[in-house]
């Protein structure tokens, strides 16, 4: 028999294609009469994407600290999943989430080297009963995806990303943690090939999310 809820959440360096996969995955899904919501990390709620905003482009005089940041973005999830993620869940609703937990373990563990059993406690806490069932890891060598960022970031006006500026061995570090956590958690994270075009990747994400439907 076919599940109704689902939660499938989406991983990757930067600029790995993951919105785009997920736009796509959302028609599909409604095509075959599926209820789908579409989210966000940091964000989905008002309040969470205030946090969004000064985890992302925060410029004051006082710099943003790592445990602050880290707490910004566990208190920006803490009122993603109960109130959005949970009710969505509860309803039937399939839930496609661009960035998750993982990306916690991913920046703020590995990238800043923050202490990842504490960060891990932190991630239960801040998910409570909203566990992934799938999560797609969008996997590319990091100078491809800031590339593509890059070029997107072009078009937009007083682009500033925080996180997106930091130097390359962090971004290094972040790719080889969320390949650690796939080693890890097979059963639940599937790694593509980014670097893939949009059309077969998106092949390849039917597939799994068909598999997780049955
Ligand atoms: N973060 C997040 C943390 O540090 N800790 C956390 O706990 C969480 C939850 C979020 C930032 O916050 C950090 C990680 C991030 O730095 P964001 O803007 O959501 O910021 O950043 P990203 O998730 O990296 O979003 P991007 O939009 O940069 O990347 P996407 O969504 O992976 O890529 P997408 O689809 O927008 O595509 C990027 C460009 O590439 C093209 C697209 O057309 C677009 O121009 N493209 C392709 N080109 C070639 N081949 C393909 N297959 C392509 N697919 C897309």
């Amino acid at each position: 028999m076919e599940r109704r809820s689902l939660f499938i959440t989406f991983e990757g360096p930067e600029g790995a294609g993951k919105s785009t996969q997920i736009k796509l995955l959302k028609e599909y899904l409604e095509s075959l009469g599926k209820t789908v919501l579409i989210t966000r990390e940091p964000g989905g709620t008002p309040l969470a994407e205030d946090f969004r905003n000064i985890v992302k482009h925060y410029q004051g005089e006082e710099p943003l600290y790592p445990a602050t940041e880290l707490l910004l973005f566990e208190a920006a999830r803490a009122q993603h999943t109960r109130y959005v993620i949970a009710p969505a869940l509860a309803a039937g609703t399939i839930v496609l989430c661009d960035r998750f937990a993982d990306s916690t373990e991913a920046y703020q563990g590995a990238g800043r080297s923050l202490d990842m059993d504490f960060l891990q406690q932190l991630n239960n806490f801040a998910m409570a009963e909203c566990k992934p069932d799938l999560t797609l890891l969008f996997d590319l060598p990091v100078e491809v995806g800031m590339e593509r960022a890059r070029a997107r970031a072009a078009h937009i006006v007083d682009h500033n990303d925080r996180l997106e500026a930091e130097k390359i061995e962090f971004h290094y570090r972040v790719r080889d943690s969320f390949l650690a956590i796939a080693r890890r958690e097979p059963q639940r994270v599937k790694v593509l090939d980014a670097t893939m075009s949009i059309e077969e990747l998106f092949a390849a994400v039917k597939v799994l999310v068909d598999n997780a439907l049955s």
